[in-house]
């Protein structure tokens, strides 16, 4: 599902509007941590921001907690080892439940998701339980990307449309907005993929719970500072879990349709 993304009205603003936390997690991005989050702010002033770092060796954990003591709509949760993309969202899904927040948005540090487009993810929630931003709808691109890493993410979304028969085209991003519900639906302890693979896996937990998935098209730009945590080991993951899943999908349709012959 795609939808265009004209309502631009800015949610957050007023006393009954849904409450706001925007999901940053970190490994070593000392550098990007300030600019992703004045832009966050600049762009959605009512959104408050939880910071989730494994322990980065740079001292990323450090520049999150002097930002923290400034600004009261930042906060940080300190793990301390690096346990990948997947569990640091976990911990961080569970602490905003708790906390009781109604929107729980997924962006990453590196500039990669822009804070900008945020206003039109939030609007789309109105229509959505998950609105995915999606690179590969129509209105949506990447910039600075080498061919090769276009290839890599346009064959394995196609691949998992194929694989678990879903309508979504891009189901490995990672700029994502979940009402609370959903993340109280799925069974946050049953996740243990990482990478693409979880953000894959909690698009498909999505649409088998019923949910209502929209897509709205983002412009997603390739990171400027630091260095990318992407290994062949999370391709792999992706690769082989999903075709799992697919394979686990249809048997049961099969056992469906025999039974009810
Ligand atoms: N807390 C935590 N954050 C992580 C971990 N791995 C990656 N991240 C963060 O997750 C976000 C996405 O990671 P990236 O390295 O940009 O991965 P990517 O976007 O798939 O790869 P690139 O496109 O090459 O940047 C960034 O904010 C990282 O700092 C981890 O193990 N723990
Ligand atoms: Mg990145």
């Amino acid at each position: 599902m795609t939808q265009s993304g004209d309502e631009t009205a800015p949610l957050g603003a007023s006393p009954d509007a849904p409450k706001v936390v925007v999901i940053i997690p970190t490994y070593n991005e000392r550098e990007n941590l300030p600019i992703i989050l004045d832009r966050l702010f600049a762009a959605v002033p009512a959104a408050h921001s939880l910071v989730v770092d494994d322990g980065s060796p740079d001292g990323t954990g450090d520049v999150a907690d002097k930002i923290a003591a400034e600004d009261g709509r930042v906060k940080v949760l300190h793990r301390t080892e690096k346990a990948g993309l997947g569990a640091a969202y976990v911990a961080g899904f569970r602490w905003a439940l708790d906390a009781g927040y109604d929107l729980i948005v997924e962006m990453d540090a590196d500039g990669s998701h822009a804070p900008e487009q945020l206003p039109r993810l939030l609007a789309a929630t109105r229509h959505a339980d998950l609105v995915l931003g999606s690179r590969w709808v129509p209105g949506g691109q990447v910039v600075n990307w080498p061919k090769s890493r276009e290839m890599l993410s346009r064959g394995g979304n196609l691949y998992t449309r194929l694989a678990l028969g879903i309508e979504l085209h891009d189901a490995t991003g990672g700029y994502r907005v979940y009402r609370r519900t959903v993340l109280q639906t799925i069974e946050l302890s049953g996740i243990s993929s990482q990478g693409y693979c979880f953000q894959v896996d909690l698009a498909w937990r999505t649409v088998q719970a019923g949910f209502r998935v929209v897509e709205v098209p983002i412009t997603f730009a390739e990171r400027e500072i630091g260095e990318s945590k992407m290994s062949g080991s999370i391709v792999r993951e992706a690769l082989l879990r999903v075709t799992e899943w697919g394979a686990a999908h249809r048997a049961a349709q099969l056992r469906g349709l025999f039974r009810r012959g």
